[in-house]
């Protein structure tokens, strides 16, 4: 019953209306989870052409029905395939049903006999349209140094947190700089904590501006209802150089990039403007500068339209960034004893470099950049915070091809195309279909799905590969409810989400539900929490609890490729 109330509210939150609230949220209850029992889906349904794939219990039955649910006819029966084990689940077993074949708009479910009914889904091309938005709006939601206001947030406005005018200088950070202070406004918090933190606010920003960079037509038509809306920039590049302003307050005079800025310890479980500790810039590090160095030059190409002024403001920033860190090869971040918040440590940082010369080459055209990015050689693997380097594969490969030889060109889409036919493997020969295998269930494994399908769909854009696609949505369908917990990962977008993300602002701002259009971490087979699980396979190793902060945490670096996968389904 609870949860059918939720689900009304999130409807109603979704539409802005600011309907009075609500009562303070009950700590979480843990309910054993009855997946197993469960059609799973994708909950919030399947594109007209998209391969459509549900899990079904391990029961007796051979073959499933499609039922549309407004006239309760079959419109589509199936064989099931055969029981398959996906031991990263467990050992009970399931089966595949495919209706791939129904692709007429409507409102359906499915029915195997020996089970309860699905839940209803939709097939329209337009079942991401709300949560594109939605994951986009997370970032002004979890803008920092600014007041969320309710024409715009609805029942999740909250007073300004954070306005960082007024930050101290942790002595890793710049000793010469004892007893000043900085102003570092503006950027987005993090993640369930209230820090700024260079290295994953790069990785974050770049994703979000490189799905406007290879998409744009998708992001130019999307209006976010941001204070910016009524501007004539599009919303996505507005909310990025929400971030984008801040990381360049992060710069040094000398060109080093400060590593943080956080609360020595973490922020207590309070709404953003209740934490009150001081906030101090902490470490200076070569993989900040290198990271701010690609993201700021990328950027610098992005706005240049909006934005000339800030463009060249920005390659100015990105150049002087990686001078220093040529000159500064091996500065590491070292956490400090009196330091507690997020560490982002990275002691291998090939791929950094060679991302920053891969940007630099596109935005400055100097062939210098490429000669060492060249002589850098990096393999490539999905990116994630601490590995870049695909994403100077995606960004040669989107920006670069009139710099390069007709043979250096080619030789980069192999490179591409052999990363996403690795995932493709991976999904072929998935029990479950979805190309996870045991080295995902890291912390965010979630992102390490979307990170995946963001590589196979731009293999797919590049080469008109269906194949491609068609494992792309075998992870979105993952993260969107079709996985061995039930769960749609995403906060207010499935039948069944997340209600208790590790989200600051969601567990004290007296709202019910959670603030919509986050994605939780997802299972991480570590259980590098003390809550308790009820479950150890490491694709059921999650739990819908604030405690959780390895399984059920939000950020930034998750959020972004959920953006961009979903603008690049709607393309
Ligand atoms: O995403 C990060 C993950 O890869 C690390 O294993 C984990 C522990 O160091 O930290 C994660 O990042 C967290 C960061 O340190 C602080 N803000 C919250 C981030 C998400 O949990």
């Amino acid at each position: 019953m609870k949860h059918i109330i939720l689900s009304l509210l999130l409807l109603n939150v979704l539409a802005l209306t600011s309907c009075s609230v609500l009562v303070k949220k009950n700590p979480s209850k843990l309910s054993k989870l009855s997946s197993n029992q469960q059609i799973a889906i994708n909950q919030l349904g399947y594109l007209n052409k998209s391969e459509k794939i549900a899990a079904i219990p391990n029961v007796t039955a051979s073959q499933f029905d499609v039922i549309n649910a407004k006239t309760n006819k079959v419109v589509y029966t199936a064989q099931l395939s055969a029981a398959k084990i996906w031991t990263l689940s467990g050992n009970d077993g399931h089966k595949l049903a495919d209706f791939s074949e129904v692709v007429t708009s409507g409102h359906y479910f499915l029915r195997v006999k020996g089970v309860a009914d699905s839940s209803l889904f939709r097939i329209s091309d337009d079942v991401y349209d709300s949560l594109s938005k939605a994951a986009l709006r997370y970032y002004y939601l979890n803008r920092s140094s600014t007041p969320i206001e309710e024409k715009f947030a609805g029942i999740y406005a909250r007073p300004m947190g954070h306005k960082d005018d007024i930050i101290g200088y942790h002595p890793s950070a710049e000793p010469r700089y004892k007893g000043k202070r900085i102003d570092s406004q503006k950027g987005w918090y993090d993640a369930g904590d209230y820090g700024k933190y260079v290295v994953n606010s790069g990785i974050s920003t770049y994703t979000l501006l490189a799905a406007f960079e290879h998409y744009p037509d998708v992001y130019k038509k999307q209006t976010l209802n941001i204070p910016e809306s009524e501007d004539n920039v599009p919303d996505i590049i507005n909310e990025a150089l929400w971030n984008l302003e801040w990381l360049i307050t992060m710069q040094s005079d000398d060109g080093g990039v400060y590593h943080k800025l956080t609360t020595r310890e973490w922020p207590g479980n309070e709404m953003p403007h209740e934490d009150q500790r001081l906030r101090l810039i902490i470490g200076k590090s070569t993989a900040a500068s290198l990271n701010f160095a690609a993201t700021l030059s990328m950027a610098s190409r992005v706005i240049e339209p909006y934005y000339p002024n800030k463009s060249k403001q920005y390659s100015n920033a990105a150049i002087k960034a990686w001078r220093w860190a040529l000159l500064n090869q091996t500065q590491y971040y070292e956490q400090p004893s009196d330091i507690k918040s997020g560490e982002y440590g990275d002691h291998y940082l090939k791929d950094e470099f060679a991302w920053a010369a891969a940007e630099l080459f596109i935005t400055t055209k100097n062939k210098n950049f490429y000669t060492i990015y060249k002589e850098i050689n990096i393999d490539y693997v999905a990116p994630a915070w601490r590995n870049v380097s695909y994403l100077s594969l995606s960004s040669l490969l989107f920006k670069a091809k009139d710099l390069l030889s007709k043979q250096e060109y080619e030789a980069l889409k192999i490179k591409q195309n052999d990363l996403a036919d690795i995932y493709l493997n991976q999904h072929k020969s998935s029990p479950y279909n979805v190309a996870m295998q045991k080295s995902d269930f890291v912390w965010g494994s979630n992102s390490a799905a979307l990170n995946k399908a963001m590589v196979l769909l731009q293999a797919a854009k590049i080469n008109k590969n269906n194949d491609h696609k068609n494992a792309a949505h075998g992870l979105v369908d993952y993260v969107l409810g079709r996985n061995p917990t039930g769960y749609s990962f995403v906060t207010g977008f499935g039948t069944k989400t997340p209600l208790y993300p590790h989200h600051r602002i969601s567990h004290s701002d007296n709202v019910v539900a959670p603030v919509p259009g986050m994605l939780v971490g997802g299972p991480h087979s570590g259980q590098q929490d003390n809550c308790n699980y009820l479950f150890n396979e490491p694709a059921k190793s999650y739990v819908d609890d604030w405690c959780s902060f390895s399984t059920n945490e939000v950020a930034i670096n998750w959020n972004a490729p959920l953006v961009y996968v979903l603008g690049a389904l709607s393309d």
